[in-house]
């Protein structure tokens, strides 16, 4: 773009600004970073709702068949009590909204809006209002799934997984409109993330900022890229199982129904088709946040920019090849459980890659032990734990043994927890100046942090052990069980530390909200960061920039370079010409 076609282009777009009213400022805007903002509310608020239910079944699980503290209000007949059907449709829906409002709204929604134009230099996304679209068509999703709690039957009960028959015969979980509505939810879930799945890739291809090469782009827009390749692909399955799992329940179509010729097996190869992509639509984003903040708060390079971006390219292909690793037990040939082992293994060395080069990256740096920096630390750690657990499970002798049991519950919450959660933290830390333009309190994010790591591991680690001990996922009540009955003190711990966990979330709740309104005012770059972000305005303007839009010069990556007397060499600045110095 010219400078002269930039300046006037700026200029009439800053003439229609002066227009815009509170509405389309703040409810129907198709600017990118304030849609950012919408998907960040809403995922946080939905985080709410989903660690309420998991302290509901976590309750449950220490303390069997007593009555919840707080809930006796709304369970009257029991006087708080959860009965075995809600405690199914807690279950279900805490690891629903987790996944499908928490995480995805925040990792993709939320900073694949911002991040993306702001780093490639864009003044917006490719397609604005569809953009806006996406977001309302998410909320209304988001409505659509709440209402489920109000309806009679109760909410959907069949697990995240929703496995027919359980979840196609309305009359085995009891649970009728619930279930539809998790269905129709889904759907028009599914709707939206195809509509930001295609603004964000047209954006990544057509709009980056002059100079800015594909390998020079930040790796986490990399990583939203790859993400959004990934849920353009996976997400068209999920909405069309929920589509025909809906037909079976209310117009008598029987996909999965073997009383009238369906397969109920078709459903988890639907179902896991979406889901292993999904898992790492979930992880992606985390890791190039992690790669973002890791150099800065080394005060160098990161290590193998081009292998920590191909191994994101081989994690996406990957992802497509192993996901009957999650129906090893559903009867499946055994050469066909080797395959999927031998893939799955095999995922295993790209994730390692990128491992290697995070320590790599920290490896003889000038650390900075900052609030997103702890976060990323803790993003690297748990990942690790949690992909070691993933290979025990990928191996099909191992996992006949603790498929379904805590094992699995232990590896998810490490992986989504331990990577997906710190990720968000670290990102929410590290942008929260740029996006609202003013500073989180440090302490305040230490008191976040340490207690956050602490009861994390406090209530996640022992899972393992009560996994290998044989208790089951998803039972109601582990007292029944007789050989169960010696491991109950570790439900006892787990539960009294998610208490604490959930209690650890209210200096980021009063930090979160404090800084919004009072924090102090951000400077452009409180970082001393490379990557163009940190050259707009905080919080940006409409459009990002004034007339131009940066030029691109390097990498993101260049801390402590010999060609800057400062210890960080932004993208953006111009290449210094030295008296004296001529090149033959
Ligand atoms: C080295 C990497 C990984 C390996 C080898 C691996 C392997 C596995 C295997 C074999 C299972 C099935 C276990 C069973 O049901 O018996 C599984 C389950 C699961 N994994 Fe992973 N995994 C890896 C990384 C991840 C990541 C990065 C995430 C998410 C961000 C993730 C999320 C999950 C979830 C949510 C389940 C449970 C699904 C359910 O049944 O509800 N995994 N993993
Ligand atoms: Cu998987």
């Amino acid at each position: 773009m010219s400078a002269t076609s930039a300046t006037a282009h700026a200029h009439t777009a800053h003439a229609a600004h002066h227009e815009v009213g509170f509405v389309r400022t703040y409810i129907f805007s198709t600017d990118h970073k304030m849609i950012a903002r919408q998907f960040l509310f809403l995922g946080l608020f939905m985080m709410i709702i989903g660690g309420l239910l998991a302290l509901m079944v976590r309750w449950q699980l220490a303390w069997p068949e007593t009555p919840v503290p707080g809930l006796g209000w709304v369970l009257t007949e029991t006087g708080g009590i959860l009965e075995p059907s809600q405690y199914n449709m807690a279950f279900t829906m805490h690891a629903t909204i987790m996944i499908f409002f928490v995480i995805m709204p925040i990792l993709a929604g939320a900073f694949g809006n911002f991040c993306i134009p702001l780093m490639i230099g864009a003044r917006d996304m490719a397609f604005p209002f569809l953009n806006m679209l996406s977001f309302w068509v998410a909320a209304l999703s988001g409505v659509l799934m709440l209402a489920g709690f109000f309806v009679p039957g109760g909410h959907a009960a069949a697990g995240w997984t929703s496995y027919a028959p359980l979840s196609s015969v309305p009359e085995y979980t009891g649970t009728n409109w619930g279930q539809n509505l998790w269905c129709i939810s889904l759907f028009v879930l599914g709707v939206s993330s195809m509509m930001g799945a295609i603004n964000y890739i047209t954006t990544i291809i057509n709009m980056r900022a002059p100079g800015m090469r594909l390998f020079r782009m930040p790796l986490v827009v990399w990583s939203l890229f790859i993400t959004a390749i990934l849920l353009l692909l996976a997400l068209p399955v999920l909405t069309s199982g929920v589509a025909m799992l809906l037909f079976d329940r209310t117009l008598g179509t029987n996909w999965f129904k073997p009383s009238g010729g369906g397969e109920p097996l078709l459903w988890q190869h639907l179902f896991w088709y979406f889901g292993h992509p999904e898992v790492y639509i979930l992880i992606l984003p985390a890791m190039g946040i992690a790669s973002e903040i890791l150099p800065v708060f080394a005060r160098k390079p990161i290590f193998g920019y081009h292998a920590m971006a191909f191994s994101m390219i081989a994690i996406a292909f990957l992802s497509w090849v192993v996901y009957g690793h999650h129906m090893f037990v559903s009867g499946m040939n055994p050469a066909l459980g080797m395959s999927f082992m031998v893939t799955t293994m095999i995922i295993a060395v790209p994730s390692a890659i990128k491992t290697f080069n995070w320590l790599g990256t920290l490896w003889g740096g000038r650390i900075q032990f900052t609030v997103p920096m702890l976060n990323a630390l803790a993003f690297v750690w748990m990942f690790v734990i949690g992909g070691l657990s993933g290979i025990f499970m990928a191996s099909t002798p191992v996992d006949i043994y603790i498929q379904d049991t805590y094992f699995i519950v232990a590896h998810i919450h490490y992986v989504v927890f331990g990577g997906s959660i710190f990720g968000a933290f670290a990102a929410i830390y590290y942008w929260f100046p740029k996006m609202f333009g003013r500073l989180m309190n440090t302490a305040l994010g230490h008191l976040h942090f340490w207690p956050t790591f602490v009861f994390f591991n406090l209530t996640f680690f022992p899972m393992h052990i009560i996994g290998v001990g044989g208790q089951m996922r998803r039972i109601y009540n582990p007292l029944q069980y007789e050989f169960l009955q010696h491991q109950q003190h570790w439900n006892v711990l787990i539960t009294i530390s998610a208490i604490g966990l959930g209690i650890a979330q209210i200096p980021f709740v009063i930090n979160f909200f404090w800084s919004l309104f009072a924090g102090p005012k951000a400077p452009l770059n409180p970082w001393n960061s490379n990557t163009l972000e940190w050259t707009a305005p905080s919080p940006p303007p409409h459009l990002n920039w004034g007339p131009t839009v940066p030029t691109v010069y390097r990498g993101p990556y260049e801390y402590t370079s010999p060609e800057s007397r400062e210890d960080f060499l932004p993208q953006s600045q111009p290449p210094l010409v030295r008296a004296g110095t001529s090149r033959h």
